[in-house]
């Protein structure tokens, strides 16, 4: 797909950007997505929908409140940004994902949720409509019991850090092994993964579009679309008309379309 300067699109769809996560931890791509709405905002393309699917911020590592009372300006580079690209009277919607929060019930720290609301953002769990439903994608694996158990273990990592402030450098393989997704590997775990998510969300005989496992990919018989991730992948997905377009960006204005997905 190519995009066209001074047009509007329909929707688009983005997650697992893991903001705040820095180089020393893990390669992120941050400057790569504010390249990519750069180009969107210099060339007039407006999205009717930006629709963030969750883990746009990064706060198990670290306390993301902490970070956001220290240097709220980072956090201005990346919203003024996604601001930029919404349409006029556009929607601007975060969904909250596992990263985006170490509290019990999954709201997001008090702090980023006022930042967000003052700034016009719809803050929620999930996004439907007539034609489409948007969910995070945690809620294929996780279910309360073992949601209290992550959030426990990854507050016992924040207090333990503010003793050792490097702990989470060194823990960063723990972390992926025991806290981090547990990911479906074969064919059988993810058709079993997203039939729980397709359960779970209510998707009915709409498209289903997710985040979370960082794994690109359309399901066309099951109408189902996962956003992939920015932080290693940089992909997204756009609705334009009535296809959703998965796309790649591989270049400063080049990107790829590696699946395409009509609404019936
Ligand atoms: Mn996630």
């Amino acid at each position: 797909m190519k995009f066209e300067s001074d047009r509007t699109y329909r929707a688009i769809f983005l997650s697992d950007v893991h903001y705040l996560l820095d180089k020393k931890i893990k390669f992120h791509r941050h400057q790569d997505l504010f390249r990519l709405l750069d180009y969107f905002r210099k060339n007039n393309i407006r999205f009717k929908k930006v629709i963030l699917a969750g883990d746009i911020i990064e706060n198990w590592f670290f306390s993301a409140t902490r970070k956001y009372r220290r240097k709220q300006k980072r956090f201005d580079k990346l919203f003024d940004r996604l601001d930029a690209i919404a349409a006029r009277k556009g929607k601007r919607i975060y969904i909250v994902g596992n990263h985006d929060t170490t509290s019990f019930t999954m709201q997001l720290p008090d702090d980023i949720h006022n930042y967000l609301d003052k700034r016009g953002w719809s803050v929620r769990e999930e996004y439907s409509n007539g034609d489409y439903v948007v969910v995070h994608g945690h809620q294929g694996q996780y279910n309360k019991i073992s949601w209290a158990f992550h959030i426990a273990m990854v507050r016992f990592f924040h207090w333990l850090a503010v003793i050792i402030p490097n702990l989470f450098y060194v823990a960063e393989d723990f972390y992926n092994r025991h806290l981090n997704r547990m990911d479906p590997v074969t064919t059988e775990q993810k058709l079993e993964y997203y039939r729980r998510l397709s359960h779970v969300s209510h998707q009915r005989d709409r498209v289903l579009i997710s985040g979370h496992t960082h794994d690109f990919l359309c399901i066309p018989e099951m109408k189902i679309i996962n956003t992939g991730d920015w932080v290693k992948s940089g992909t997204f997905v756009v609705l334009k008309g009535n296809k959703f377009y998965g796309l790649r960006m591989e270049g400063r204005k080049k990107f790829t379309t590696e699946f395409k997905l009509t609404i019936v």
